[in-house]
């Protein structure tokens, strides 16, 4: 493992790198965490280990505000989780070693993920959005995120969330994003991964966005939550059964 950081626009982004024993040119997942998470969660981690297993090098990296990761997590915004993770991908381009480049990630992650291959479509061989809130950008429009409702046409100046404040910008910023348009831009192979029991962001998210893009496999895990707590085996048997 190789552990450093990747400059963003002066903002340090925490990276690990992992390989699969005797990797020397090869596959590359680009994995990231979700709204409050980080590079060493479980389902994180055990995601890591599944695509090492399958073959694959994978490059975590934490966004702005998270993590070890430069920046103020009540800052934080979907535009901030967009630039950081173009960085990233900028960073995996120049890795020599690097054959197919993957982008995967959990939750907000996975949103991040849907809005990244949208905007560069032809940089992916395949993406991996895991139980993905790409439901955040209309909450913002209809006035309630993490269940705190608020007026979408007067923003406050900020919400108490699950990890302290969050400024009305993330609110701002993700009433301006429209992800059917990012979904509609990327034709390449999609693979959701979502547990059939998560209350923080509905199944019903992984079925429709499996709908709406052109070439996508929901892997549905049942009785799974958010996080695939207590469900990590299956989690990884998911990330296993893919055709990288
Ligand atoms: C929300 C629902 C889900 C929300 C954030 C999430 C900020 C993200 C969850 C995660 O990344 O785990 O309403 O609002």
């Amino acid at each position: 493992m190789e552990e450093f950081y990747i400059d963003c626009d002066g903002i340090k982004l925490h990276a690990k790198l992992d390989k699969p024993d005797g990797f020397t040119k090869g596959p590359l997942m680009l994995l990231v965490h979700g709204f409050t998470g980080h590079m060493e969660e479980d389902h994180i981690i055990a995601s890591k280990d599944a695509l090492i297993e399958s073959g694959l090098a994978v490059l975590r990296v934490e966004m702005y505000g998270h993590g070890k990761s430069g920046g103020e997590f009540r800052k934080h915004t979907l535009y901030k989780w967009v630039t950081s993770a173009l960085a990233a991908v900028d960073y995996a381009k120049t890795l020599d070693f690097v054959t197919d480049l993957y982008i995967g990630g959990h939750s907000q992650g996975g949103l991040l993920t849907m809005l990244i291959a949208g905007m560069r479509p032809d940089d992916f061989k395949a993406i991996l959005p895991l139980s993905p809130a790409w439901m955040i950008p209309d909450g913002a429009r209809e006035g309630n995120l993490l269940g705190i409702d608020f007026d979408p046409l007067h923003i406050p100046e900020y919400i108490t969330g699950w990890c302290g404040e969050l400024d009305g910008d993330y609110i701002r910023t993700a009433q301006t994003i429209h992800v059917e348009e990012e979904i509609e831009r990327y034709t390449g192979p999609v693979y959701i991964i979502h547990g059939d029991a998560d209350d923080t962001v509905p199944y019903y998210y992984g079925v429709k966005a499996q709908e709406l893009y052109k070439d996508a496999k929901l892997i549905g895990i049942k009785d799974a939550d958010h996080c695939f707590c207590n469900h990590l085996g299956e989690l990884k048997d998911a990330i296993k059964s893919i055709t990288f």
